[in-house]
C-alpha cells in the first residue's frame, strides 16, 4: 500500500471516529484537502518499543552503480527509507548479492561493535553471505547521575563502509546509502517523503544534468530528508518554502526559538530533515531546490519540487519532452 492510500485509510478512520463529515476521497481528493475540509489534525508518531524485522540486499545496478534494496533486483539510489519510533529495535537481515564485500553502517541509532558494519570490527559481509544487523533506539531520559540523555529521534542515514576502502569511499560514491528517520512519540507524520542526497557533484547519483524532480499537491505535508556525502560542502536551498533549523524542521509554538531558514550548509555525512506544506501561502508551481554554491548549481545540482493544483496542473511548468 502506498503512503497516500495509507493516509486515505487512516484519515477515513479517524474522521469517522471523530464524527466529522469528509468528502469521499475515492473521488480524487488529496489527504491534505481531506484534512482541510474535515479540520483533521495531522497524524502523529506512536510510542515505540516494537521489535521489527526487515530484509535488505546490496547489489549492482545495470548502469554499474551500487544500491540497497528491499527485494532482489530492485535496489535504488538512495536506498529504502527506514523509519523507526524511539524505543524500537530493528533486525536487518542483510544479503550481499555482489562479488565484493559490502556492509551496512548506520548513523544516529544504537548499535554494538558487532553491528558497526566495518572491516576493522569484522562486521562486514562477504560476497553471497548474509548477516543480521541490529539497530536499537531509545527515548530521551535522565541518567542515574541526573544528567539528561538525548533520545534517538532524528534524521539519520546508513551507508556502506567497506567498498573501495575501509571507509566505504567507493561504495558511497557509487550509491550505497539511504535515509533513516527516527521519530519521537507525537512527532507529526508527513503525507509525502523525498530523500535528497548531495553526493559529490550529483543529487542521488542521478546521471545527466539536473534533477531528480519530486511531485506534490498544494497542501501536502512534504518531508524532505537531506543527506550529504562525498568530497564537498554544499548548501541546500528550496524556493518558496522555509523550515525550522531544529530536530524536526517544525516549530512547536509561538515561543519556539528555532531559527527559520531556507538555506542550510551541509557537509559530508551531515543529515537533517524538514517538513513543509507544499505551496503554503505561495501556491502551485515548479519550485526549484538546489545547492546554492553557484558553480555547483550551474553544474546540475538542482531539481524541482513540482507542486500541482488540486486539478493536477502546475502553472508555468513546461514538462520536458522525451
Ligand atoms: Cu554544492
Amino acid at each position: 500500500m502506498d503512503r497516500r492510500s495509507f493516509n486515505r485509510r487512516v484519515l477515513a478512520g479517524s474522521a469517522a471516529a471523530a464524527g466529522v463529515t469528509t468528502v469521499p476521497l475515492a473521488t480524487g481528493g488529496t489527504p491534505a484537502q481531506a484534512r482541510a475540509l474535515a479540520a483533521t489534525p495531522p497524524r502523529t508518531a506512536p510510542a515505540g518499543g516494537k521489535v521489527r524485522h526487515m530484509k535488505l540486499y546490496a547489489e549492482k545496478l545495470a548502469d554499474g552503480q551500487l544500491g540497497y534494496g528491499l527485494e532482489k533486483g530492485k535496489a535504488t539510489i538512495p536506498g529504502p527509507m527506514i523509519e523507526l519510533n524511539e524505543g524500537d529495535t530493528l533486525h536487518i537481515e542483510f544479503e550481499n548479492l555482489m562479488d565484493i564485500p559490502v556492509s551496512l553502517h548506520v548513523h544516529g541509532v544504537d548499535y554494538d561493535i558487532n553491528n558497526d558494519g566495518t572491516r576493522l570490527s569484522r562486521s562486514h559481509v562477504e560476497p553471497g553471505d548474509t548477516r543480521t544487523y541490529t539497530w536499537r533506539t531509545h527515548a530521551p531520559g535522565r541518567r542515574a547521575d541526573g544528567t539528561w540523555r538525548e533520545g534517538s529521534a532524528g534524521y539519520w542515514h546508513y551507508h556502506d563502509h567497506v567498498v573501495g576502502t575501509d571507509h566505504g569511499t567507493g561504495g558511497v560514491r557509487k550509491g550505497l546509502y539511504g535515509p533513516v528517520v527516527v521519530r519521537r512519540k507525537g512527532d507529526i507524520l508527513p503525507d509525502k517523503q523525498f530523500t535528497v542526497v548531495f553526493n559529490d557533484m550529483t543529487i542521488n547519483n542521478k546521471p545527466g544534468h539536473t534533477g531528480p524532480d519530486f511531485r506534490a499537491t498544494v497542501g501536502d505535508r512534504v518531508e524532505i530528508v537531506m543527506i550529504t556525502h562525498g568530497e564537498y560542502y554544499h548548501t541546500f536551498h528550496i524556493h518558496g518554502h522555509r523550515w525550522a533549523d531544529n530536530r524536526t524542521g517544525l516549530l512547536t509554538g509561538a515561543n519556539d526559538p528555532s531559527r527559520i531558514v531556507d538555506n542550510k550548509i551541509t557537509g559530508p555525512a551531515d543529515s537533517f530533515g524538514l517538513q513543509i506544506i507544499a505551496g503554503e501561502g505561495v501556491g502551485a508551481g515548479a519550485w526549484m531546490y538546489h545547492c546554492h554554491v553557484q558553480s555547483h548549481s550551474d553544474m546540475g545540482m538542482a531539481g524541482l519540487l513540482l507542486v500541482a493544483k488540486p486539478d493536477g496542473t502546475i502553472p508555468g511548468y513546461d514538462p520536458p519532452h522525451h
